[in-house]
Protein backbone atom coordinates (compact mmCIF):
# COMPACT_ATOMS: atom_id res chain seq x y z
CA UNK A 1 0.00 0.00 0.00
CA UNK A 2 3.18 2.79 0.97
CA UNK A 3 4.43 1.60 -2.23
CA UNK A 4 1.17 2.34 -4.03
CA UNK A 5 1.17 6.25 -2.17
CA UNK A 6 4.63 6.93 -3.13
CA UNK A 7 3.75 6.45 -7.07
CA UNK A 8 0.90 8.20 -6.75
CA UNK A 9 3.30 10.79 -5.20
CA UNK A 10 6.01 10.35 -8.44
CA UNK A 11 2.44 10.61 -10.78
CA UNK A 12 2.12 13.79 -9.29
CA UNK A 13 5.62 15.18 -9.52
CA UNK A 14 4.69 14.35 -13.58
CA UNK A 15 1.15 15.92 -13.14
CA UNK A 16 3.12 19.60 -12.25
CA UNK A 17 5.82 19.46 -14.18
CA UNK A 18 2.70 19.12 -17.22
CA UNK A 19 0.97 21.89 -15.87
CA UNK A 20 4.40 24.05 -15.82
CA UNK A 21 4.39 23.27 -19.43
CA UNK A 22 1.43 24.00 -20.92
CA UNK A 23 1.66 27.29 -19.04
CA UNK A 24 5.19 27.86 -20.97
CA UNK A 25 3.43 26.88 -23.77
CA UNK A 26 0.83 29.53 -23.49
CA UNK A 27 3.31 32.10 -22.81
CA UNK A 28 4.81 31.58 -25.93
CA UNK A 29 1.66 32.08 -28.27
CA UNK A 30 1.13 34.64 -30.05
CA UNK A 31 -1.92 37.62 -29.02
CA UNK A 32 -3.87 37.59 -32.05
CA UNK A 33 -4.46 39.76 -35.28
CA UNK A 34 -2.96 39.21 -38.49
CA UNK A 35 0.87 39.61 -39.10
CA UNK A 36 3.76 41.39 -40.02
CA UNK A 37 6.98 40.43 -41.00
CA UNK A 38 9.76 39.53 -38.54
CA UNK A 39 12.85 38.91 -40.74
CA UNK A 40 13.90 41.25 -41.86
CA UNK A 41 12.31 42.95 -38.87
CA UNK A 42 9.97 45.28 -39.90
CA UNK A 43 9.39 48.86 -38.23
CA UNK A 44 5.87 47.51 -37.19
CA UNK A 45 7.16 44.09 -35.81
CA UNK A 46 10.13 45.79 -34.29
CA UNK A 47 8.15 49.01 -32.33
CA UNK A 48 5.21 46.05 -31.64
CA UNK A 49 3.87 44.78 -28.11
CA UNK A 50 5.16 41.42 -28.78
CA UNK A 51 8.13 42.96 -30.13
CA UNK A 52 11.20 40.56 -29.69
CA UNK A 53 13.63 43.88 -28.78
CA UNK A 54 13.60 45.04 -25.27
CA UNK A 55 14.94 48.35 -25.53
CA UNK A 56 11.97 50.37 -27.83
CA UNK A 57 14.46 52.09 -30.32
CA UNK A 58 13.94 56.14 -30.61
CA UNK A 59 12.03 55.74 -33.39
CA UNK A 60 9.55 53.66 -32.35
CA UNK A 61 9.12 56.09 -29.39
CA UNK A 62 8.89 59.12 -31.77
CA UNK A 63 6.21 56.52 -33.71
CA UNK A 64 3.93 55.73 -30.89
CA UNK A 65 3.40 59.11 -29.69
CA UNK A 66 1.86 60.58 -32.98
CA UNK A 67 -1.38 62.03 -32.26
CA UNK A 68 -3.87 59.05 -33.41
CA UNK A 69 -1.22 56.01 -33.34
CA UNK A 70 -2.80 52.52 -32.06
CA UNK A 71 0.65 51.41 -32.08
CA UNK A 72 2.50 49.43 -30.46
CA UNK A 73 -0.87 47.17 -29.44
CA UNK A 74 -2.55 47.15 -33.18
CA UNK A 75 1.37 46.08 -34.66
CA UNK A 76 -0.03 43.11 -36.85
CA UNK A 77 -3.21 45.15 -37.77
CA UNK A 78 -1.73 47.60 -41.08
CA UNK A 79 -4.27 46.53 -43.31
CA UNK A 80 -6.13 48.42 -46.05
CA UNK A 81 -9.47 46.61 -47.65
CA UNK A 82 -10.25 46.63 -51.38
CA UNK A 83 -7.00 47.47 -52.83
CA UNK A 84 -6.94 44.61 -55.13
CA UNK A 85 -3.34 45.22 -56.75
CA UNK A 86 -4.09 48.87 -57.12
CA UNK A 87 -0.90 49.49 -54.04
CA UNK A 88 0.43 52.23 -55.89
CA UNK A 89 -2.89 54.04 -56.97
CA UNK A 90 -4.11 53.62 -53.63
CA UNK A 91 -1.76 54.49 -51.48
CA UNK A 92 -0.25 58.06 -51.36
CA UNK A 93 3.64 58.86 -51.89
CA UNK A 94 4.82 59.34 -48.29
CA UNK A 95 2.55 57.40 -46.92
CA UNK A 96 3.75 53.66 -48.10
CA UNK A 97 4.83 52.16 -44.21
CA UNK A 98 1.64 53.44 -43.00
CA UNK A 99 -0.73 52.01 -45.55
CA UNK A 100 -2.11 55.68 -45.40
CA UNK A 101 -3.60 54.46 -42.21
CA UNK A 102 -3.61 57.48 -39.38
CA UNK A 103 -3.65 54.64 -36.84
CA UNK A 104 -0.18 54.16 -38.43
CA UNK A 105 1.28 57.62 -39.19
CA UNK A 106 3.98 56.92 -36.93
CA UNK A 107 5.55 54.42 -39.23
CA UNK A 108 5.87 56.98 -41.72
CA UNK A 109 8.61 59.09 -39.86
CA UNK A 110 11.38 59.96 -41.96
CA UNK A 111 14.52 58.77 -39.97
CA UNK A 112 17.38 57.05 -39.98
CA UNK A 113 17.63 55.66 -36.94
CA UNK A 114 14.81 52.66 -37.35
CA UNK A 115 15.81 49.59 -36.05
CA UNK A 116 17.61 47.90 -39.10
CA UNK A 117 18.70 44.38 -39.88
CA UNK A 118 21.72 43.85 -41.90
CA UNK A 119 21.93 41.50 -44.59
CA UNK A 120 24.27 40.48 -47.58
CA UNK A 121 23.59 41.27 -50.92
CA UNK A 122 22.68 38.49 -52.98
CA UNK A 123 22.51 36.32 -50.73
CA UNK A 124 19.80 33.47 -49.55
CA UNK A 125 17.74 34.75 -47.23
CA UNK A 126 15.07 33.09 -44.82
CA UNK A 127 12.26 35.50 -44.68
CA UNK A 128 9.79 34.93 -41.74
CA UNK A 129 6.27 36.81 -42.01
CA UNK A 130 4.22 36.30 -38.48
CA UNK A 131 0.74 35.30 -39.33
CA UNK A 132 -1.31 35.99 -36.02
CA UNK A 133 -4.07 35.35 -37.88
CA UNK A 134 -3.71 32.81 -40.77
CA UNK A 135 -4.79 33.96 -44.45
CA UNK A 136 -3.90 33.15 -47.68
CA UNK A 137 -2.58 35.28 -50.52
CA UNK A 138 0.51 36.55 -51.96
CA UNK A 139 3.62 38.27 -50.50
CA UNK A 140 5.72 40.48 -53.01
CA UNK A 141 8.80 42.07 -51.66
CA UNK A 142 10.18 45.56 -53.28
CA UNK A 143 13.37 46.81 -52.61
CA UNK A 144 14.61 50.79 -52.31
CA UNK A 145 16.92 51.74 -55.88
CA UNK A 146 20.44 52.62 -55.24
CA UNK A 147 20.42 56.38 -53.94
CA UNK A 148 17.32 55.64 -51.49
CA UNK A 149 17.68 58.45 -48.33
CA UNK A 150 16.06 57.81 -45.27
CA UNK A 151 15.69 60.74 -44.00
CA UNK A 152 13.26 61.71 -47.04
CA UNK A 153 9.18 60.65 -46.93
CA UNK A 154 8.92 57.15 -48.62
CA UNK A 155 7.90 57.37 -52.07
CA UNK A 156 6.50 54.60 -54.36
CA UNK A 157 9.50 55.81 -56.90
CA UNK A 158 11.94 55.08 -54.56
CA UNK A 159 11.14 51.46 -54.84
CA UNK A 160 12.02 49.21 -57.98
CA UNK A 161 8.98 48.61 -60.09
CA UNK A 162 9.48 45.04 -59.86
CA UNK A 163 8.95 42.66 -57.07
CA UNK A 164 12.37 40.65 -56.05
CA UNK A 165 10.36 38.43 -54.29
CA UNK A 166 6.76 36.64 -55.08
CA UNK A 167 5.29 34.20 -53.28
CA UNK A 168 1.79 32.58 -53.23
CA UNK A 169 0.82 30.75 -49.95
CA UNK A 170 3.67 29.95 -48.34
CA UNK A 171 4.16 26.92 -45.40
CA UNK A 172 2.95 28.30 -42.06
CA UNK A 173 5.20 26.97 -39.51
CA UNK A 174 5.47 27.95 -35.87
CA UNK A 175 2.86 31.34 -36.25
CA UNK A 176 5.04 32.25 -39.20
CA UNK A 177 5.05 32.21 -43.15
CA UNK A 178 8.41 31.34 -43.91
CA UNK A 179 9.88 31.21 -47.42
CA UNK A 180 13.30 31.48 -48.83
CA UNK A 181 14.47 34.01 -51.58
CA UNK A 182 17.31 35.42 -52.69
CA UNK A 183 18.22 39.07 -51.15
CA UNK A 184 18.57 41.97 -53.85
CA UNK A 185 22.25 42.73 -54.87
CA UNK A 186 24.19 45.62 -55.90
CA UNK A 187 22.75 47.61 -52.89
CA UNK A 188 25.29 49.22 -49.89
CA UNK A 189 23.70 50.52 -46.77
CA UNK A 190 20.74 51.78 -45.44
CA UNK A 191 17.53 50.56 -47.84
CA UNK A 192 13.82 49.86 -47.25
CA UNK A 193 12.50 46.11 -48.07
CA UNK A 194 8.76 46.98 -48.77
CA UNK A 195 6.43 43.75 -48.32
CA UNK A 196 2.79 44.26 -49.87
CA UNK A 197 0.61 41.25 -48.58
CA UNK A 198 -2.43 41.03 -50.36
CA UNK A 199 -4.88 38.04 -49.26
CA UNK A 200 -7.20 35.77 -51.48
CA UNK A 201 -9.37 35.08 -48.59
CA UNK A 202 -10.58 38.65 -47.44
CA UNK A 203 -10.51 42.01 -49.30
CA UNK A 204 -7.04 43.08 -47.25
CA UNK A 205 -3.75 43.61 -48.18
CA UNK A 206 -1.18 44.45 -45.67
CA UNK A 207 2.12 46.56 -45.55
CA UNK A 208 5.14 46.25 -44.38
CA UNK A 209 8.48 48.01 -43.94
CA UNK A 210 11.28 46.36 -42.95
CA UNK A 211 14.79 48.74 -42.47
CA UNK A 212 17.49 46.82 -43.62
CA UNK A 213 21.44 47.71 -43.97
CA UNK A 214 23.07 45.63 -46.94
CA UNK A 215 26.98 44.90 -46.31
CA UNK A 216 29.16 42.66 -47.78
CA UNK A 217 30.65 39.89 -45.18
CA UNK A 218 32.41 36.94 -45.17
CA UNK A 219 29.94 34.60 -43.66
CA UNK A 220 25.88 35.41 -43.46
CA UNK A 221 24.99 35.96 -40.05
CA UNK A 222 21.15 34.88 -39.29
CA UNK A 223 19.75 38.74 -39.72
CA UNK A 224 17.04 38.57 -36.89
CA UNK A 225 19.74 38.01 -34.02
CA UNK A 226 22.19 40.47 -35.56
CA UNK A 227 18.61 43.00 -35.76
CA UNK A 228 18.28 42.31 -32.30
CA UNK A 229 21.76 42.41 -31.20
CA UNK A 230 22.05 45.92 -30.75
CA UNK A 231 18.51 46.38 -28.39
CA UNK A 232 18.69 42.60 -26.55
CA UNK A 233 16.80 40.42 -27.68
CA UNK A 234 14.19 39.20 -24.62
CA UNK A 235 11.32 37.17 -23.67
CA UNK A 236 8.71 35.14 -26.19
CA UNK A 237 11.26 34.52 -29.58
CA UNK A 238 14.33 35.06 -27.43
CA UNK A 239 14.62 32.99 -24.81
CA UNK A 240 14.58 29.07 -26.17
CA UNK A 241 11.55 28.34 -24.08
CA UNK A 242 12.50 24.66 -25.18
CA UNK A 243 15.04 24.46 -23.31
CA UNK A 244 12.83 24.69 -20.13
CA UNK A 245 10.83 22.15 -21.47
CA UNK A 246 13.59 20.01 -21.36
CA UNK A 247 14.47 20.62 -17.85
CA UNK A 248 11.02 20.34 -16.53
CA UNK A 249 10.85 16.99 -18.22
CA UNK A 250 13.73 16.05 -16.50
CA UNK A 251 13.39 16.96 -13.40
CA UNK A 252 10.08 16.01 -13.60
CA UNK A 253 11.46 12.19 -14.45
CA UNK A 254 13.89 12.13 -12.21
CA UNK A 255 11.98 13.08 -8.83
CA UNK A 256 9.29 10.43 -9.70
CA UNK A 257 12.50 7.87 -10.52
CA UNK A 258 14.08 8.61 -6.66
CA UNK A 259 10.26 8.42 -5.20
CA UNK A 260 10.26 4.99 -6.85
CA UNK A 261 13.46 3.49 -5.97
CA UNK A 262 13.05 4.94 -2.73
CA UNK A 263 9.92 3.26 -2.86
CA UNK A 264 11.34 -0.48 -4.04
CA UNK A 265 13.68 0.13 -1.24
CA UNK A 266 11.22 0.28 1.75
CA UNK A 267 8.84 -2.23 -0.06
CA UNK A 268 9.32 -5.29 2.40
CA UNK A 269 8.17 -7.69 -0.26
CU1 LIG B 1 -6.13 39.11 -40.63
Amino acid sequence: MRHRILGRRAGAGLLLSAVLLAGLGGLARPAGAHGALESPLSRAAACGADSTLSAKAAACRAAAKVSGSVMPGEWDNLRVANVAGKDRAVIPDGKLCSGGLAGFKGLDLARSDWPATTLKPGASHTFEYRGTIAHSGTFRLYVTKSGYDPAKPLKWADLESKPFLKVTDPKLADGSYIFKGRLPSGRAGRHLIYTIWQNSDTPDTYYSCSDVIFKNRATAAPARPAAAAAYQVTSTDGIPWQAGVVMLLVAGAGAAMVIAVRAGRRDPR
